[in-house]
């Protein structure tokens, strides 16, 4: 059975680490959303779930997984969940752990990226809080990426299984549902603040080096050049406004 996943149709956004990780693993997985509404699929298929009030442990939002009876929500929950299924975590208890605290350190980041466009309102249009947002992204470069970048770089130098390495992994000698979701991070970060990012990003050598080790993994290098990988855009969460890139 194909997993189920559910999130907007047209953007990267918060799906796109749970997607990163089915390509990888060549998991079978419907994009519920993307799909034809002939077939049962479609936005009408996703709210149904968000809306379906019988329910009795709804998904907040997307994204969110259905495996059969099962719909799990909150993305670092989702790869706590898949990582095991899809080989994409290491097996001890302490490696399930360290990986999912790592997830959810990006998904802080993920948050405050979003932020940077919606300092005082997610209901509110960007246009409405620009120069609380050009306040918020300067913050941002200055000291947040620089603090959360310096943690990834640390983690990977203290990874003892990278000794000699060209690809340093997050977790162990393998790859990891967390490595993806840096690598996704990172190309985030360069289409949204590519002068600010890219200041940042000089001093993180071993989070470059994994970015351009899972940019070559075979599969994720199909679906990144393949239809299914959604071009970044303004709707999502990493936006391009020249005037946050300072
Ligand atoms: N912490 C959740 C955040 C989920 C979330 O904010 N989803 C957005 C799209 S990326 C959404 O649909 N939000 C609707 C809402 O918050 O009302 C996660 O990591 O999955």
């Amino acid at each position: 059975m194909a997993y189920e996943l559910h999130y907007w149709p047209t953007i990267q956004g918060r799906g796109e680490f749970v997607r990163l990780a089915l390509e990888a693993a060549g998991a079978p997985y419907v994009d519920v959303a993307r799909g034809r509404v002939s077939q049962g699929q479609g936005m009408a298929a996703m709210q149904q779930y968000l809306q379906d009030e019988s329910m009795p442990r709804p998904p907040f939002a997307a994204p969110f997984l259905v495996d059969g009876k099962l719909a799990v929500a909150q993305t670092a929950a989702i790869l706590l969940y898949l990582g095991p299924r899809l080989s994409l975590v290491g097996k001890s208890e302490a490696d399930r752990l360290w990986t999912h605290q790592i997830q959810l350190t990006i998904a802080d980041l993920v948050t405050e990226v979003h932020d940077t466009h919606h300092p005082v309102g997610t209901s509110l249009y960007y246009e409405d809080q620009k120069p609380e947002a050009r306040r918020r992204a300067q913050d941002l470069l200055k000291n947040r990426v620089p603090k959360f970048l310096a943690w990834f770089e640390a983690i990977l130098q203290r990874n003892p299984r990278n000794a000699g390495k060209d690809v340093p992994h997050l977790v162990g000698a393998r790859l990891s549902y967390a490595d993806l979701s840096l690598f996704q991070l990172v190309e985030g970060l360069c289409y949204a603040f590519p002068k600010g990012a890219g200041r940042a990003l000089k001093m993180a050598p071993q989070v470059l080096a994994l970015h351009a080790g899972v940019q070559r993994n075979r599969p994720v290098a199909a679906y990144l050049a393949s239809e299914r990988r959604i071009p970044f855009n303004e709707q999502g969460i990493f936006r391009r406004y020249p005037e946050l890139d300072r």
